[in-house]
């Protein structure tokens, strides 16, 4: 008789993050037979120790992104020093397979739907293959419920989280997502979704999908059809499908409470730069007003550092997101992520500072990791440090107050609490450069 699978499933962290439940490993635990015994940690919530830490297991799976890809190798290490195999997936292995390769036993590249199941049997067989890539994308409809029983739900926010749909047709040289989804929206029969959501017990719930107005009939329907089901949620849009108010108007009936938008830059011509072509500068007052008005607040995010940016662009990027009210923003220094076209233009021009620069310790601490156009690079990271300390200063706070817009759940009683943590998460990480442990949040664990 075959030995039972006794499968652990790990997410690798290397700072603090919103302890949302992330999908992925949810996924594959969708995807997983059912004989194999599935245990699971999130180094986020309870850092794995290494010395000591380690499950009697036989087959390790670890999901990790570029950032949390050192950590991830690492945890590699130690299962397979102890005689444990390991499998490495997601975003960043997708890209680099080939240096994920020398970390561990087998790399799933691209999406799992349908390599998962043949590695496992693989696997039972006792021939495990070193690549596992599926021909195509996931037909959609063979997109499972993710497996949420994984997690101890005590440990997360109570948000439920989910995709409806794949892919994105846009061409921003900066993202992984085409490459790695495919350039066209796939969705979700509206039926599973629905299906799914129901199944969630939360109250709020969050669409992980990159762009949850990607197809307007698409996204309609989604939206008519959460109405009944009195939800609250948030999720991520293009400023693209915002110019619809009929949409907005759809939102805000189904229970949008906020959107992630990404600006990314307010110069039309680092839009153009960097093919955002669905960013258009001009419009982002219009919309902007349209969503407050609908009582829909904006988490906008900005990246610094393109080739049009000189050393005013901080000032006038703050100075617009407060004018802007927007209840929260994201500054990031612009990053060229392995696989996407902005990492290949900046490798050929000679800018990369370090061609795998993810791997050197504390990564974050070394950004930008290229040489800007209008600026040097300390200039950059200087800039960008300001514009935090100034958006997330009391008297921006003060001023980005809604007073004037429709009383909405976010605007009156998330507002201030929440302005107020990022307000520590300024000081803390991005100015303290701490990077696990600074929440201090009641159901972390003890950081090692
Ligand atoms: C939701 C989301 C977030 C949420 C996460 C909340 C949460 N806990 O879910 C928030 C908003 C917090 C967030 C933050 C950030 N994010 Co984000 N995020 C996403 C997004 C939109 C969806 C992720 C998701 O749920 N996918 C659904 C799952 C099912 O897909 P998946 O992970 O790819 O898994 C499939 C396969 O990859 C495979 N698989 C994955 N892991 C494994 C493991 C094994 C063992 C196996 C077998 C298979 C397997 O199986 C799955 C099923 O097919 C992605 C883009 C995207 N479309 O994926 C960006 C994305 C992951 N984020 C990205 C980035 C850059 C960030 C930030 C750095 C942004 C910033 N500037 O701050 C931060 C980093 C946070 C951190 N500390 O790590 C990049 C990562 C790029 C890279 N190369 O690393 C992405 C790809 C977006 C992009 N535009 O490029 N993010
Ligand atoms: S940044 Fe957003 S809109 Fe642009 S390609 Fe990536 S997922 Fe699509």
């Amino acid at each position: 008789m075959k030995a039972k699978i006794r499968l652990e499933l790990i997410t690798a962290a290397v700072e603090d993050n919103a302890p949302i439940p992330n999908l992925s490993l949810a996924t594959v635990a969708a995807l997983t037979p059912p004989q194999v015994e599935i245990s699971f940690s999130d180094d986020l919530i309870h850092p794995i120790d290494l010395d000591g830490g380690l499950k009697d297991v036989n087959l390790v799976g670890i999901t990790c992104s570029t950032k949390t890809a050192p950590r991830a190798y690492e945890i590699a290490r130690a299962y397979r020093e102890r005689g444990v195999p390991v499998v490495l997936g997601g975003i960043h292995p997708s890209a680099m397979p080939e240096e994920a390769l020398e970390h561990c036993d087998a790399v799933v590249v691209g999406e799992a739907e349908q390599s998962w199941p043949r590695l496992i049997e693989d696997f039972q067989k006792g021939n495990l293959e070193r690549i596992y890539q599926q021909e195509g994308f996931t037909p959609p409809e063979q997109i499972p419920q993710a497996r949420r029983d994984i997690y101890n739900p005590k440990d997360y926010f109570p948000i439920g989280s989910l995709q409806a749909t794949r892919g994105c047709p846009y061409l921003c040289d900066f993202c992984s997502v085409r490459k790695f989804f495919g350039g066209t929206y796939r969705y979700r029969p509206l039926e599973d979704v629905i299906e799914e959501v129901r199944s969630l017990r939360h109250k709020v719930i969050m669409f992980a999908d990159d762009n949850i107005v990607g197809h307007p009939r698409y996204s309609k329907a989604l939206l008519e059809a959460l109405v009944p089901l009195r939800k609250r949620w948030i999720g991520q849009a293009s400023l693209a499908g915002l110019e619809d108010e009929e949409m907005i108007k759809l939102m805000a009936k189904s229970g949008c409470m906020g959107l992630l938008i990404g600006f990314e830059s307010i110069s039309e011509e680092n839009i153009r730069l960097s093919r955002k072509y669905q960013n258009r500068p001009d419009k982002y007052q219009h919309i902007i007003r349209n969503l407050h008005r609908h009582g829909i607040a904006i988490w906008a995010s900005f990246l610094f550092g393109f080739d049009h940016d000189d050393k005013g662009i901080f000032e006038r990027t703050v100075r617009f997101a407060i004018e802007a009210k927007f209840f929260s923003v994201v500054f990031a220094i612009l990053t060229p992520y392995p696989g996407t076209a902005l990492y290949e233009r900046l490798k050929e021009e000679g800018r990369l500072t370090y061609e795998k620069w993810w791997l050197l310790e504390d990564q974050e601490a070394h950004a930008p990791h290229f040489h800007p156009r209008g600026m040097t690079r300390e200039e950059l990271r200087e800039g960008w440090e300001w514009a935090w300390r100034e958006y997330y200063s009391y008297s921006s706070i003060l001023k980005r107050f809604q007073w004037e817009y429709p009383p909405n759940l976010v605007n009156k009683v998330i507002y201030f609490p929440f302005n107020l943590f990022q307000r520590r998460f300024v000081h803390k990480k991005i100015l303290g450069g701490e990077r696990l442990g600074w929440t201090k949040m009641p159901w972390r664990g003890k950081v090692k």
